[in-house]
C-alpha cells in the first residue's frame, strides 16, 4: 500500500505542488483522477471528501486523515516527513518562504482558477487576458522578493516550498503566453529545478490521466 491517495487532475498547480514534494521527500502516493473539464470536483461525491470541491485531496492511507488544502498538505508532509526538509529552521528564512509561497497561492492562483476563468468568460472578459495579466502582477512581485534571497532556488542552495509552489505557477504561465524574460530569477530556478527527478515526474503531461494526445514520455 502507498503511504498516500492524491485525488488529482493532471493539469491542476496545486496538485503539482503536493506531488513535487512527495515525490522530494521520498513518499510513496496513488492517484485518483478528477477530470475538472468534467466537473467531476463538483460533485456530491468528491465535495463530501474536499467540501472545497476542488483538487488536490491528500489522504493518509494508513490513518484516513484528508487535507483539501494544498498548502496544508505541504505544511503536513514537512512535519511528518522531516527528512528532504522544504523549510529551514530560521524563522526569517521560514517567513520569506511563506512569503513567496503565499503570493502564488494566495494573490495568483486563486484569481485564475478555472472557475474564475469560466466566470470571466460568462461576463464577456477574455479570461485567457486576465491570467495573463494577474499571472504577470503576481511573478513580479515573487521576481522582487526572490531578488533578495534567491541562489539556486528561490530561497538560497535548498528546495523550499516555494520551489515547489512556483514550479507549476510558472508553467501555467508559459500556458497562457506571460513573457517569461521579464524574470531572470524565477527563470534561473526554474532550470535548476527542471533537473530535479521530482519535478520531472511532476510534469503534467506525464501524468496517469493526461490525455494520449498530450501525454509525453519523458
Ligand atoms: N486553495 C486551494 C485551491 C485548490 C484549487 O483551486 N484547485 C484547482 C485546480 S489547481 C481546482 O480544483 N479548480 C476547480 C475549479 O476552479 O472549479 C488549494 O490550494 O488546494
Amino acid at each position: 500500500m502507498s503511504d498516500y491517495t492524491l485525488y488529482s487532475y493532471f493539469r491542476s498547480s496545486c496538485t503539482a505542488r503536493v506531488r513535487i514534494a512527495l515525490y522530494l521527500k521520498g513518499v510513496t502516493c496513488d492517484d485518483i483522477p478528477i477530470n475538472l473539464l468534467k466537473n467531476e470536483h463538483a460533485s456530491s461525491k468528491h465535495k463530501e471528501l474536499n467540501p472545497s470541491g476542488t483538487v488536490p485531496l491528500l489522504v493518509n492511507n494508513s490513518s484516513g486523515f484528508k487535507i483539501g488544502q494544498s498548502v496544508a498538505a505541504l505544511e503536513y508532509l514537512e512535519e511528518t516527513h522531516p527528512e528532504h526538509s522544504l523549510l529551514p529552521k530560521d524563522a526569517q528564512a521560514r517567513a520569506t518562504i511563506r512569503q513567496l509561497v503565499n503570493i502564488i497561492a494566495c494573490d495568483i492562483q486563486p484569481v485564475t482558477n478555472l472557475r474564475i476563468m469560466r466566470q470571466v468568460r460568462s461576463l464577456g472578459g477574455v479570461a485567457e487576458n486576465w491570467n495573463l495579466a494577474l499571472t504577470t502582477d503576481g511573478l513580479q512581485a515573487y521576481e522582487a522578493v526572490a531578488q533578495g534571497c534567491a541562489g539556486k532556488y528561490s530561497f538560497a542552495d535548498e528546495v523550499s516550498l516555494a520551489d515547489c509552489v512556483l514550479v507549476p505557477a510558472v508553467w501555467n504561465a508559459q500556458r497562457f503566453g506571460v513573457d517569461m524574460s521579464k524574470f531572470p530569477v524565477i527563470q534561473g530556478i526554474m532550470k535548476n529545478m527542471e533537473e530535479l527527478d521530482a519535478v520531472k515526474r511532476a510534469r503534467y503531461m506525464v501524468q496517469s490521466d493526461t490525455p494520449e494526445d498530450l501525454k509525453q514520455s519523458k
